[in-house]
């Protein structure tokens, strides 16, 4: 039996719960099954294609999109965004509950996905309770402190790292099946994951210091501005460190896909009553989108135009006084 495994990739919760639905086909239809583990990308209309689902017995979506792809057995996400092309969500909707389930309240999916094959398909997932703790800390921004976010002292954080900068994808699969029989802190010493990690804390650690050089606060807004600099993968959570005081952050980077990105956020250490604007309404004024409390805009290298007039109109918004 082959069982493929689409997942949302370059993302912690998306590899947790890929290895916890791989723990849990293993448990249903024995050890011998074969699991093959295929990292999806978002992208303009559908991201599916007929390869995702050849030769596969079973095909499962954790994390990501939803299709109507025939070939499609199990679903589990949780991303308000899931139902994009007309269709989705009445195809979805017609056959919810069997094997297909969404919870866009869920913090994680790893979360939801065990809650669901407990209640409904008796699956004991206490043998990976550390690794479900970790998605659900990670992909809800559930961090005690920024200093946790921020300065990746824990293992899990060293994962998710490793996770946001692979692309083999045999070490990826490697990595996922590691996931529900290493623990954390073991899998995190490995060579081969170290040798990823290490050199992307070492630009962490630089992106840091170049945003508290680059930085400023005004009007309780936190904004930095890289643009001059090479494009690189942020941590969102770097202004919340650097000026806890502040209630939002707006920055303008290149990104190594290509792109200039604008990400703005609310401070998730306040109190969630203080936030006044729907950020996400913010960025769909000038093309973006997102959350209410973290959203963003992309553009391409000859929109620099449209860029700097997005910067001023929601670091604009987002200062004035009056709508604080
Ligand atoms: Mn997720």
């Amino acid at each position: 039996m082959r069982v493929h495994v689409l997942h949302h990739g370059r993302c912690f919760d998306g590899a947790a719960s890929s290895a916890l639905f791989g723990a849990f086909m293993r448990e249903r239809h024995g050890s011998e099954i074969e699991l093959v583990y295929l990292a999806k990308h978002h992208r303009r209309g559908d991201p599916f294609e007929d390869a995702d689902f050849a030769g596969a017995d079973e095909a499962a979506v954790v994390d990501f999109r939803y299709t109507q792809h025939p070939q499609l057995t199990w679903y589990f996400d949780h991303h308000r965004s899931a139902f994009q092309l007309p269709g989705d969500r009445a195809h979805f909707e017609a056959r919810e509950g069997t094997q297909r389930f969404h919870d866009p309240t869920a913090p994680s999916c790893t979360g939801y996905l065990a809650k669901i094959v407990g209640e409904r398909f008796g699956f004991d997932s206490s043998a990976h309770a550390e690794l479900i703790h970790w998605a659900e800390i990670i992909d809800s921004a559930g961090f005690s402190s920024p200093e946790a976010a921020v300065l990746y002292a824990d293992p899990a954080m060293h994962l998710a790292a490793w996770i946001q900068t692979a692309d083999d994808p045999q070490a990826i699969s490697t990595f996922i099946e590691e996931l529900v029989v290493t623990p954390l802190a073991r899998l995190a010493q490995a060579d081969w994951v170290r040798e990823i990690v290490e050199p992307r804390l070492v630009s962490h650690r630089q992106d840091i210091e170049l945003i508290r050089r680059l930085g400023r606060t005004k009007g309780g807004v936190f904004s930095y501005d890289l643009l001059d600099e090479p494009p690189r993968i942020l941590s969102h959570f770097i202004p919340y460190y650097l000026a806890p005081g502040a209630h939002y952050s707006l920055g303008v980077y290149g990104h190594p896909d290509g792109d200039l990105r604008l990400s703005v956020g609310f401070n998730p250490w306040f109190d969630r009553e203080l936030r006044r604007h729907d950020l996400a309404q913010l960025c769909e004024r000038h093309g973006g989108g997102g959350h209410p409390f973290v959203a963003g805009a992309s553009f391409a290298l000859d929109q620099i135009d449209q860029l700097r007039a997005a910067q001023a109109d929601i670091l604009a918004t987002l200062r004035d006084p009056a709508s604080r």
